[in-house]
């Protein structure tokens, strides 16, 4: 089959909730990817941050082919082998006390919604049905109805109603509005610690020091998304250390698995996930053998292989080189570690047209928002491997 017939297949039996770029892949490793014609691409989107390890990591590969031989499910009904060892290396790892597993980002962030709310009735006693949460304008959470209603973007939540109430909207970066937001019903304030898909958008300096001030002060509990920023791709473990704050629940998802399966989880470091009771919550594959051996391999090799690090100063060259580059269309460029926003001028025509261009030249990165092109390679890419997408990043965007 030629990529154009597997498009065709594609158009007429899906759904067509994606514009995707024309381009067919079939294989992958480390931060390269092949097309149906053996076409070689450096990938820049990481699957939006979920293979941060790099495609079809080894080590992550030989776990999960070792636990597919032995169990792969067996629900929460019963008790398996791998469970209680990823519960604990995680929560190690990330200085957390207790663990939710889901397996969607989405599902994972439902979970803390819920949480946070029982929380509030339980602990703070709000008044039953009155929990408020604070979100941020411009940002993203999942695709879930509860999740939307608390959407900016009018296209995310648009023609699904009627939706989920209990959620009030702060500029996000703004403290002053975080604290006239604040009412005894208040439970929780929720934010991305840089905004993904709403530009690559890195809060004020500061901002997060406040808001955890504030919700030290009002006894609210501080939910951190680092879906997307966890995991290495910020150039830390999770991007909160770059505000020198800790969240009460953490959300992560994505590069919990390095891409092979989905698993997200909930990470809780003082009493917020003890309000769950046998009942209170649950999921099929939540938590089962084979998502907990992955993740457990996941992580590993995130540590062992210096990602971390990697992401911090692979991030800092190539976001140096990419500010220095002179090109009559580039407004600015922003980010951390390795999630990297080039935002274009109005007049450029849109970043599309540029993913495009860079397609050609063998780079797959993803417009965000019209004007931006976001850059987020695997943690695994060298600086040779930056080189050569800088030559080519040149090239597209010096032309008029
Ligand atoms: C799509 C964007 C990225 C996320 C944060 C939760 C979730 C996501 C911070 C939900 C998911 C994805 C979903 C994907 C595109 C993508 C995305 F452009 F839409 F915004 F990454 F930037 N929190 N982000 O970024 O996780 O339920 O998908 O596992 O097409 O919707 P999920």
């Amino acid at each position: 089959m030629k990529t154009a017939d597997y498009i065709e297949l594609e158009d007429q039996w899906g759904a067509h909730n994606y514009r995707p770029l024309d381009v067919v892949l079939t294989r992958g490793e480390g931060v390269w990817l092949w097309d149906t014609e053996d076409r070689k691409y450096l990938d820049c989107l990481s699957a939006y941050s979920a293979v941060n390890q790099g495609h079809c990591h080894p080590r992550i590969k030989q776990a999960l082919l070792e636990q597919v031989n032995k169990l792969t499910l067996v629900s929460r009904a019963f008790r398996h082998d791998q469970l209680g060892d990823f519960y604990q290396e995680i929560c190690e790892l990330t200085g957390s006390h207790r663990v939710l597993p889901m397996n969607s980002g989405a599902e994972a962030v439902e979970t803390a919604i819920k949480a946070v709310r029982k929380w509030g009735y339980e602990t703070k006693n709000v008044p039953n049905g009155k929990a408020e949460i604070i979100v941020c304008a411009n940002n993203f959470h999942g695709r879930t109805i509860t999740v939307i209603s608390f959407s900016s973007e009018e296209q995310y939540r648009s023609g699904f109603a009627p939706l989920t109430p209990g959620f009030v909207t702060i500029p996000f970066g703004d403290a002053n509005a975080l604290r006239q937001a604040i009412t005894p019903n208040t439970v929780a304030f929720l934010a991305e610690p840089i905004q993904g898909e709403g530009g690559v958008i890195v809060p004020p300096n500061g901002f997060f020091k406040k808001a955890r001030a504030l919700c030290d002060e009002h006894n609210i509990l501080m939910v951190l998304d680092e879906i997307q920023t966890g995991l290495g791709r910020t150039g830390k473990l999770f991007a909160e250390e770059h505000e020198g704050i800790e969240a009460d629940l953490t959300i992560v998802g994505k590069a919990l698995s390095g891409g092979f399966y989905p698993v997200s989880a909930v990470l809780s470091n003082q009493e917020a996930l003890a309000v769950f009771k046998p009942g209170d919550h649950g999921s099929t594959f939540g938590g089962n053998p084979l998502a907990c051996a992955v993740a457990r391999s996941a992580l590993r090799v995130l540590v062992e292989e210096g990602l971390i690090e990697n992401s911090a100063n692979m991030g800092n060259y190539f976001m140096g080189e990419l500010s220095n580059l002179t090109s009559p269309h580039i407004k600015e460029v922003r980010g951390r570690g390795l999630l990297i926003g080039i935002e274009l001028y109005p007049q450029a025509g849109g970043a599309r047209r540029f993913c495009e261009a860079l397609m050609e030249l063998g780079i797959l990165c993803k417009e965000t928002h019209t004007h931006i092109l976001r850059i987020a390679p695997p943690l695994v890419i060298t600086r040779e491997e930056i080189d050569w997408a800088l030559e080519r990043l040149k090239k597209v965007l010096s032309d008029p």
